[in-house]
């Protein structure tokens, strides 16, 4: 059995001419044995690929997923609600930041990443291109989107790849806070009048099934889970996370005071689960199409929002070359500091 120390050392032999056989044998032991894999490890093309596309894919809804809660900060009902909002869209800010940083580990820019978001060649997540309608959309996003991101991330956490998994760790305790302040939210206008109350379910209603749609096409659709799985990136396919979610909500929902909108929810002995009526698909890839309600909406922002902050990364990049030795300006890069603050500066949430 392949040892970190086995894998190391074939890392720092490794030659042009190396037995590629051999470099992959290590991987798959590292990967079989629950090591860890580094970004100057040996790794097949194809694991550096799929981590891009699902780590540049989980940033950019990081990013996006800003603008919907973004929208309500001027309307947040008190100033207590206010400061927790904009606490929260910042980390969704942070969240993004870990994440393009994971992915520039492998190998890509974040430059070249947000390109291919900006030009529709990446993907991110189907759940925000739905509207916010209401301020008690912020509460269940807050407690069925990120509840969903959770019951989705905290498995991440193990994920085989370490930079991955490491930024994992910090995300999901800050989504943890998130679902409780949407769960509080939601409970407190469910306490309220009957209008309160009424908006809150209301709010349900409309982010149920898309926040089930989150975990991605069921298994015998899902092109990538099998492989995912065996690369130890997911460590779960996508119908065990829905049915876990699902098992949590139900409870959750009684106890808030509030209705989940499907008539076949029911708990099912043999199977110790909830059984849940079918999920709209033909939706899900619409949606993914580009067909959503808010999917044009989301992408000129997010373009907007980038090329309005243009001049920040201009003047941070400026900055850093003028404090740095040059090596870093030299390769186009602004140091870390200027370089990871410009490429947040300007770009956040809804003008
Ligand atoms: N939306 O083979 P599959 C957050 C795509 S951020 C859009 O099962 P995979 C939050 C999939 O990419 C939430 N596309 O794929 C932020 C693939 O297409 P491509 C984001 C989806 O990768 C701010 C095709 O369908 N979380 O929570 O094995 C505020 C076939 O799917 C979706 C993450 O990104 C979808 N829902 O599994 C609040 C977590 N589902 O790429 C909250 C990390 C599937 O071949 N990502 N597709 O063109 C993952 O765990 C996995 O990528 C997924 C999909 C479970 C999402």
């Amino acid at each position: 059995m392949a040892t970190a120390a086995a894998h190391r050392t074939a890392r720092a032999d490794g030659t042009a001419d190396a037995d590629a056989a051999a470099y992959e044998a290590v991987f798959d032991a590292a990967v079989a044995a629950d090591e860890r894999i580094e970004p100057r490890d040996w790794m097949p093309d194809a694991y550096r690929a799929t981590l891009i596309r699902q780590i540049a894919q989980h940033a950019h809804s990081e990013i996006i997923g800003m603008q919907p809660e973004a929208n309500w900060i001027t309307r947040a009902p008190s100033l207590r609600r206010k400061a927790i909002l904009m606490a929260k869209v910042q980390d969704e800010a942070g969240h993004g930041l870990y994440l393009y940083s994971a992915a520039e580990t492998l190998g890509t820019s974040r430059d070249e990443l947000l390109d291919k978001l900006h030009t529709g060649r990446q993907k991110y997540s189907s759940i925000f291109n739905y509207p916010t309608l209401t301020w008690a959309d912020v509460g269940a996003i807050g407690w069925l989107v990120d509840g969903a991101a959770i019951t989705n991330q905290v498995p991440l956490c193990r994920c085989s790849y370490g930079p991955y998994a490491r930024a994992m760790v910090r995300i999901c305790k800050e989504e943890s806070f998130h679902q409780r302040q949407g769960y509080e939210l939601l409970l407190a206008l469910s306490r309220g009048t009957p209008e309160q109350h009424a908006m809150a379910q209301d709010a349900v209603d409309r982010w149920w099934w898309p926040s089930l749609m989150m975990f991605g096409p069921p298994d015998d659709e899902s092109a990538h889970s099998a492989q995912s799985m065996a690369w130890k990136i997911k460590r779960h396919s996508n119908d065990e996370l829905r049915q876990r979610f699902v098992d949590i909500c139900v409870p959750q929902a009684e106890s808030l005071g509030l209705t989940l909108p499907d008539p076949q929810l029911r708990w099912n002995e043999e199977r110790v689960h909830y059984d849940f009526g079918p999920i709209d698909w033909t939706e899900f890839w619409e949606v993914l199409k580009g067909n959503g309600p808010c999917n044009e909406q989301r992408i000129t922002q997010r373009r907007r929002a980038h090329d309005e902050g243009a001049w920040v990364r201009e003047a941070a990049a400026a900055y850093a070359a003028k404090h740095s030795d040059g090596t870093r300006a030299a390769d186009g890069h602004a140091g870390t500091v200027g370089g990871a603050s410009a490429h947040q500066a300007g770009e956040n949430g809804e003008a």
